[in-house]
């Protein structure tokens, strides 16, 4: 069995490479009993990414080997060392690639042009060294963060082949015939059907604009079509996609075909329906029909007989050719240039995947959807969930077990406004938080709570104060104050980043509460733009 040597279209699964760990470390010099932190960053992991190459024809080589990954970062080290990063994983498109995702409905991005790249899945971010956490409060910061892991993506990849014009036929019809005459195309001809398996492109030189420019035109060859090839039959409608992205159809019609009950203005009838059967928007591209084999007398005959039905059908223009005397070919050439260059003039060079958002023809080049920041789901077992990448990244990159992790991470979260998303969804005191692997108390800040709630959760806390102080007068037991940190915590700053009380608190990690001592005037940390934060200056 003859191997496939064109594969046109293909489900990839892409990983990029993890992002390296931070590094925890403390300087050691001789005569200075404890340094400052001196552990570095760590790599960020390599991205796959796609990329339309002209030269390459096929999507087999990603069709034979689908997985691909970019490599890991490194880790960082002591010495302030950052840890390389990993190596990008190239994936060689040829042009024309339309990216979908998993289930193929949603278009992500549509390679038209050679070099155009797309990421199709990014590594993962460094962890940063426990340099990165020192400040005025937290001097000997003994945590870092793990690298970023990344999950791997599923993408289907199909080819649909960008050209000028299209050629339209049945088996046998002579379409690579032309394509031979009017291009440095080879093609193989034989005088069976179906020799052509493959779409193949050619280029031709289709005259020259008004200014003198040359028109360079490109011409698809696309395997034969038959009747019920919408449905299937024959090679099918894997190869009609090819014409989608045409600017202009030729239909080439055997003037002598082997079959006696055929004729060109029938053929022409049912490569039209198997067209509109796909796609109807195909009919509405300017189409023209050439009558092929005029040098054999059965064609000249058959193209005196059909020429005035042809030229009633609408097309714009009927040329009678023949590949083997040349006939024609000029006037076959000068034609596809002129109708070439006006339609490239009215859409354009190239047309993108239609189903990017209605007749919006602009190239996409990002593949990760736009998705909300932080979003809360509530579980039917009334546990909220806490997605969004940021924010499982933060949780996944910090060591839990760490009490100065879980302060930072507390402070961060708050100012990230993830408290107040988990109010206005209904979370309150006492309910369990879920981001990524870990869960939480959920413990917000009353400044946070709607006014009215606010309001009888300070009346009621003023109660237990005044029955706290009234039960002392009494000389009764002690009664805990409602708030773990009592009354003296300031509720109103929404920036006490490493205070308890801040945000949410961690359970499994059995650290947080209200033994932990929280600093005294926690310094706002200042957050960069692309969501890295830098703890203030670095004290050593
Ligand atoms: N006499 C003559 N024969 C031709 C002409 N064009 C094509 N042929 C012959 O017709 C047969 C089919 O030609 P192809 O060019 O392979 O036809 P095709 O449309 O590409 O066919 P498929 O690839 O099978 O769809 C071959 O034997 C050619 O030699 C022509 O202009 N004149
Ligand atoms: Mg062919």
């Amino acid at each position: 069995m003859e191997t496939a040597t064109f594969v046109d279209d293909c489900t990839i699964h892409v990983r990029g490479g993890n992002g390296g760990n931070g590094s925890v470390s403390f300087r050691r010099e001789s005569h200075v009993p404890r340094g400052g932190p001196d552990g570095g960053d760590g790599g960020k992991g390599g991205d796959v990414v796609l990329e339309a190459d002209e030269n390459v024809t096929s999507l087999l080589d990603l069709h034979r080997a689908p997985h691909r990954r970019g490599t890991d970062g490194r880790h960082g080290a002591g010495m302030g060392k950052t840890g390389a990063d990993g190596g990008d994983e190239l994936l060689r498109v040829p042009v024309g690639t339309v990216v979908r995702d998993r289930d193929g409905t949603r278009v992500l991005a549509d390679l038209t042009a050679h070099g155009q790249r797309v990421i199709a899945a990014e590594g993962g971010r460094g962890g940063r060294g426990n340099i990165a956490f020192a400040n005025r409060h937290r001097r000997i910061p003994r945590f870092a963060e793990s690298g970023e892991k990344v999950e791997e993506r599923s993408l289907r990849l199909e080819l649909k082949l960008i050209a000028d014009v299209g050629l339209v036929g049945f088996p046998s019809a002579g379409k690579s015939s032309l394509i031979r005459q009017l291009s440095a195309a080879t093609p193989r001809v034989e005088a069976w059907p179906f020799t052509t398996l493959t779409p193949h492109l050619g280029v031709m030189r289709g005259g020259d604009t008004a200014d003198g420019t040359p028109i360079d035109v490109v011409l698809a060859d696309v395997p034969g079509l038959i009747a019920g090839a919408a449905d299937g039959k024959g090679l099918g409608l894997r190869f009609l996609r090819h014409l989608e992205r045409c600017l202009v159809l030729l239909h080439v019609l055997d003037a002598a075909p082997m079959d006696p009950d055929r004729d060109p203005v029938s053929d022409l009838e049912v490569l039209r329906e198997e067209l509109r059967r796909h796609d109807p928007d195909l009919l509405g591209r300017p189409q023209l029909a050439v009558l092929t084999k005029l040098d054999l007398p059965d064609g000249r005959a058959m193209s005196e007989l059909m020429l005035a039905g042809l030229r009633d059908a609408g097309l714009r223009d009927v040329i009678e050719v023949s590949s083997v005397t040349g006939e024609g070919l000029d006037r076959l050439r000068y034609r596809l240039g002129e109708i070439v260059a006006e339609e490239r003039e009215r859409v354009g060079d190239v047309r993108s995947a239609r189903d990017l958002e209605d007749g919006d023809e602009e190239v996409v080049l990002r593949l990760t959807p736009a998705e909300p920041d932080v979003e809360v789901r509530r579980d039917p077992d009334g546990s909220y969930h806490v997605l969004g990448r940021r924010v499982q990244r933060w949780v996944q990159m910090l060591p839990l077990e760490e009490p100065d992790a879980v302060r930072y991470l507390q402070g961060r979260l708050k100012r990230a406004g993830v408290e107040k998303v988990l109010i206005e969804a209904g979370a309150r005191v006492g309910d369990d938080v879920v981001i990524g692997t870990a869960v939480f108390d959920f413990d917000p800040d009353p400044s946070d709570l709607p006014t009215d709630e606010r309001a009888a959760l300070l009346a009621a806390e003023a109660a237990a104060e005044a029955r706290e102080f009234g039960e002392h007068v009494d000389g009764a037991e002690d009664v805990a104050p409602d708030h773990p940190d009592g009354p003296d915590v300031d509720m109103a700053d929404p920036d006490g980043p490493d205070v308890d009380a801040a945000g949410a608190v961690v359970r499994d990690a059995d650290v947080a509460g209200p033994d932990v001592p929280a600093p005294d005037v926690p310094a706002p940390d200042a957050e960069d733009p692309d969501g890295h934060q830098r703890d203030g200056e670095v004290s050593r």
